[in-house]
């Protein structure tokens, strides 16, 4: 869509902000319930956090199979995924395919960002305006942002001077033509890094990867997807969803795992002798994926039992790593495996066997500056081409707090989420009514399978705006008491795991000045589910409506 009409205001019944998984379901529920929505997206095309992650390597970690919408059989039935864990352009290319069958691009304005929004509480509208001068009235006001979509740079003197290739994973440039015969250096040992490095070894005389703190990576084992998985999946994916809701399967890569080995996830692992346990370790490893994490039921809430899990992956580094200097650098410390994100690769640990790859311990000597032509370590210069920046993400409240957001009162979010995220249900916030979150602070989000949890708040939303409608109310405003409960028991429930014990983007510890706050709901998909269940039934108890 191409948008000309710069100085009048375009009146919608929604303004969705993001076109990726969320924002594009969003747009069509509403549209399906005959409201008047569109979409402002950043990106010159449809695929949000996938458009933008498109470095060598870059692949999802949860199985193709459960990265989908649900919500379509025909979706579901038409499009079949060639891999275990499908790599970025198969992903861009599946978000495509169903906005070209939803035919949502009509109703979406490209390279458009938004820059504030406000409330008229005398006319109940949002006021956004966008970098392109349009401006919009809507009804309803709602954030598809991506819980992990807001790159940030590291603040090191001299970055801007650098006279080579320097890039964010998340900025890529389309068809970079790689880096054969280049000297190339990678910040960042996070999942993208882990993606990207055995890519950039590949093509580079001389990769130098700057490391500050290891993390655990397990191998994905990808590979092509067999006839008979798309075939059972095709039968049985009703029922494995379901089963997914109820968190029997996590659909991150145990979908089709054997019933006993799936179901120790489950079970204490005190349930298991020394000899059991390292049996189902070692099976999930050679099973692959993020599996390992949840080997037993008190993985993230006892730190004797993450402790063992994490000594065996060491142990597993150890083995691959034939140096062993390396080998004791790449070996996790000082935090409990999946408080920072577990990482799913590709020959990970192998690369590091291989002679063009460095490690520089950037812990112990950190990078003192970026000259045109390389980076001073230790004030010695290492010379690169390029410079690649796998630092990760503003995450969950960075695509809000870049926009000035006011509420009812002129209040603005900015100060209200300044000791962290206060929502209700990661759906919505008091003194900003109308305005709605999908895979946000405050929701299961990046605890979860996003495709799946998106899908339940996009419809959650449409049913709120629909009651709305027929019950003649033209505002929801979400009550301060229910926030706060609602916050209470995110904050609450967090105190039961391990997850926030390490200083991870997860508590919005990666950023400069960020307040230190779990910011999304760890209380598993069910339970929240249960919640926002009893909440509808209950005709939006914790809403207030006008
Ligand atoms: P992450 O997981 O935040 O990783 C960022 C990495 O960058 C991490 O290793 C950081 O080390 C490192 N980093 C950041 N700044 C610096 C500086 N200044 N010097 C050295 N190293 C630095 O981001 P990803 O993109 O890998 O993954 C984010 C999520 O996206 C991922 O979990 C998937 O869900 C998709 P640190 O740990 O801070 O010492």
């Amino acid at each position: 869509m191409t948008t000309s009409d710069n100085t009048a205001e375009r009146r919608l019944d929604a303004l969705i902000v993001g076109a990726g998984f969320a924002g594009l379901y969003m747009l069509h529920k509403l549209r399906e319930a005959g409201f008047k929505a569109e979409i402002i997206e950043t990106a010159p095309d449809v695929g949000g956090a996938w458009y933008w992650n498109r470095y060598p390597g870059a692949r999802c970690d949860v199985e193709s199979l459960a990265y989908s919408y649900s919500f379509s059989p025909e979706l579901d039935s038409e499009w079949s995924w060639s891999e275990r864990y499908a790599a970025q352009p198969e992903i861009r290319r599946y978000i495509s395919f169903a906005a070209d069958r939803l035919d949502l691009r009509r109703d979406i304005h490209f390279e458009m960002r938004a820059t504030a929004a406000n409330f008229d509480k005398l006319t109940n509208l949002w006021h956004v305006d966008t970098d392109r001068g349009t401006r919009f009235a809507a009804r309803f006001c709602i954030m598809a942002t991506g819980p992990i979509t807001c790159p940030t740079l590291p603040d090191i003197p001299g970055m801007g001077t650098f006279a080579g290739d320097i890039f964010h994973t998340a900025r890529w440039p389309e068809d970079h033509p790689g880096f054969a015969g280049q000297r190339v250096g990678v910040i960042g040992t996070g999942s993208s890094g882990v993606q990207l490095i055995p890519k950039v070894a590949e093509q580079a005389e001389r990769l130098f990867v700057f490391l500050r703190t290891a993390n655990f990576t397990v191998p994905a084992r990808n590979g092509p997807l067999p006839d008979t998985d798309l075939a059972r999946w095709a039968e049985e994916r009703t029922s494995i969803r379901s089963v997914m809701w109820q968190g029997a399967v996590s659909g991150a890569g145990d979908l089709f795992m054997d019933l006993g080995l799936r179901m120790t996830r489950m079970t204490p692992a005190a349930s298991f002798t020394l000899e059991q346990r390292r049996d189902i370790l070692d099976r999930r490893w050679d099973w692959g994926g993020a599996v390992l994490q949840g080997s037993f039921k008190d993985v993230m809430t006892n730190r004797a039992v993450n402790d063992e899990v994490a000594e065996f992956i060491r142990s597993k580094i150890g083995e691959i790593v034939r140096d062993p200097a390396k080998a004791e650098l790449l070996k996790p410390k000082g935090f409990a495996l999946g408080t920072k994100r577990l990482c799913v690769g590709t020959d990970y640990y192998e690369t590091y066997n291989r002679e063009n790859v460095e490690i520089v311990d950037v812990k112990l000597t950190p990078i003192q500056r970026v000259t045109p032509s390389g980076v001073v370590v230790a004030g010695e210069e290492i010379p690169l081409d390029a410079l690649l920046l796998a630092t990760g993400f503003d995450a969950l409240t960075g695509a809000f707090t870049q926009i000035d957001i006011r509420g009812a009162d002129g209040q603005a979010l900015n100060d209200l989420w300044r000791d962290g995220p206060h929502t209700y249900l990661g759906l919505a916030i008091a003194g900003f009514p109308n305005f709605f979150m999908i895979g946000g602070p405050g929701s299961p989000s990046v605890f979860s399978n996003v495709v799946l949890t998106n899908e339940f708040q996009v419809e959650t939303i449409a049913g709120l705006i629909g009651w709305m409608d027929r019950n003649g109310c033209v505002r929801a405003d979400a009550n301060c008491e229910a926030q706060s409960d609602w916050t209470d028991h995110v904050n609450e429930v967090v105190k039961y795991s391990l997850l926030s014990t390490a200083d991870s983007w997860y508590v919005g510890a990666n950023i400069p000045g960020k307040a230190r706050a779990i910011l999304a709901y760890c209380g598993g998909i069910a339970s929240y589910r249960n919640r926002c269940e009893a909440v509808i039934r209950a005709e939006y108890a914790g809403f207030d409506f006008a």
